[in-house]
């Protein structure tokens, strides 16, 4: 793979920095939740929020036992830079960083993923970061033989108190997820809006990853990785993923380091209008492409897409999708949205070479 398939979007993105605004809920959020586990684990937890989100290849994915043809390093899911360094696509990618000068690190920063679109997924989001590691030697005979349930243990009681603090009496619930680093891998939800939403992925390290990290065989430890926006969406009642990064003064002046967490008041809804695009698709195509081609016409303007259909003639398929405009700011014209799904279908056309029905 010779060329990036990063976007001036995305590299927009990569400059806004919203964490270094102390006034942005996502700040106010992660204060709160460094604070609380300062509070709970004093002395424990070092922090460290000014990696670079240009990673290596061998960080994102090989020292996390990520295998080379594991569907999540695909471009169609993966920012390339070059064929080895990626905008990293989970804050996973410092651990073993970490690892090597401390047992117990707290760490946040942006992520990039191509991804689908809807209101709590988002092309660049925060991910906060955690691990802890122990060495047995600390521990006696008796209690080394039960380190790894030890760690299971610690890491939710960690986690459920950590969601208890943000978002006091919620109802959540754990279940299995595989990830390549961890043994057990485990995710968790809450309720929101009616439906479940994840909010994050955790587990107790693979001892592979700590010996990648220099550790001897005598650590273990857990980890985890939270969705900032997806809490931060629960804790300041935020509907919409694509507020984090509005400029409108209406939603940025709302929230203050000095308040705390505050609820969002929304400067009303405006109306939805949805505009559908059937197509057949090439012989190689990935959805991916698409969404990314959505959000590079439309920009915000793009609430959600969603797969409406899908039906094969002979050796031909074709999709039907919906593409969901609402402005957060203000409403929109029936023209400006005629224009952009004009331009989408141009683009489409071009760029992924479907075939409009
Ligand atoms: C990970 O990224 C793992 N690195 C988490 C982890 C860390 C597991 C350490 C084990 C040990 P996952 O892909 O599930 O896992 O993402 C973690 C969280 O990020 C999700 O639970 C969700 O809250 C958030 N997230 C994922 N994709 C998006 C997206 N497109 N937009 C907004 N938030 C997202
Ligand atoms: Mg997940």
């Amino acid at each position: 793979m010779s060329i990036s398939n990063i976007t001036p979007k995305i590299i927009e993105l990569t400059k806004r920095k919203l964490l270094s605004n102390p006034n942005h809920p996502l700040s106010i959020l992660r204060s709160k939740m460094y604070s609380f586990v300062h509070k709970t684990y004093p002395g424990v937890f070092i922090t460290k929020d000014d990696y670079d989100p240009v990673v290596g290849v061998r960080e994102n994915f090989d020292n996390l036992l990520i295998a080379p043809d594991h569907p999540s390093r695909r471009p169609s899911d993966t920012y390339y830079i070059d064929e080895n360094t990626v905008l990293r696509t989970h804050t996973t990618a410092h651990d073993c960083e970490m690892l090597k000068n401390h047992n117990a690190f707290l760490m946040t920063g942006d992520v990039y993923r191509r991804d689908e679109i809807d209101s709590t997924h988002y092309p660049a989001f925060h991910q906060l970061e955690g691990g802890r590691v122990w060495n047995k030697s600390e521990f006696s005979f008796a209690a080394q033989e039960k380190a790894h349930d030890f760690a299971l243990t610690e890491l939710k009681g960690m986690l459920e108190g950590l969601a208890r603090e943000c978002f006091g009496d919620v109802e959540m619930r754990w279940y299995d997820n595989y990830f390549p680093f961890v043994d057990p891998g485990l995710e968790l939800e809450i309720r929101w809006k009616d439906n479940w939403m994840e909010v994050l992925g955790c587990g107790v390290y693979h001892p592979q990853v700590l010996r990648n990290a220099g550790k001897s065989d005598d650590f273990f430890g857990l980890a985890f990785g939270i969705g900032l926006e997806r809490w931060a969406m629960k804790v300041f009642d935020i509907p919409d993923i694509r507020l984090f990064w509005s400029e409108d003064q209406r939603f940025l002046s709302q929230f203050s380091a000095t308040k705390g967490i505050t609820k969002f008041k929304s400067f009303s809804k405006f109306p939805l209008c949805y505009k559908d695009i059937s197509f057949w698709v090439p012989e190689k195509f990935e959805e991916n492409d698409f969404f990314e081609l959505v959000r590079e016409v439309g920009g915000d303007l793009v609430e959600r897409v969603e797969k409406t259909d899908k039906f094969s003639k002979g050796d031909k398929t074709s999709y039907c999708f919906r593409v969901n405009y609402r402005s957060m700011e203000r409403n929109l014209t029936n023209e400006e949205i005629d224009e952009l799904q004009f331009r989408l279908r141009e683009k489409a056309v071009a760029d992924l070479k479907i075939t409009l029905r």
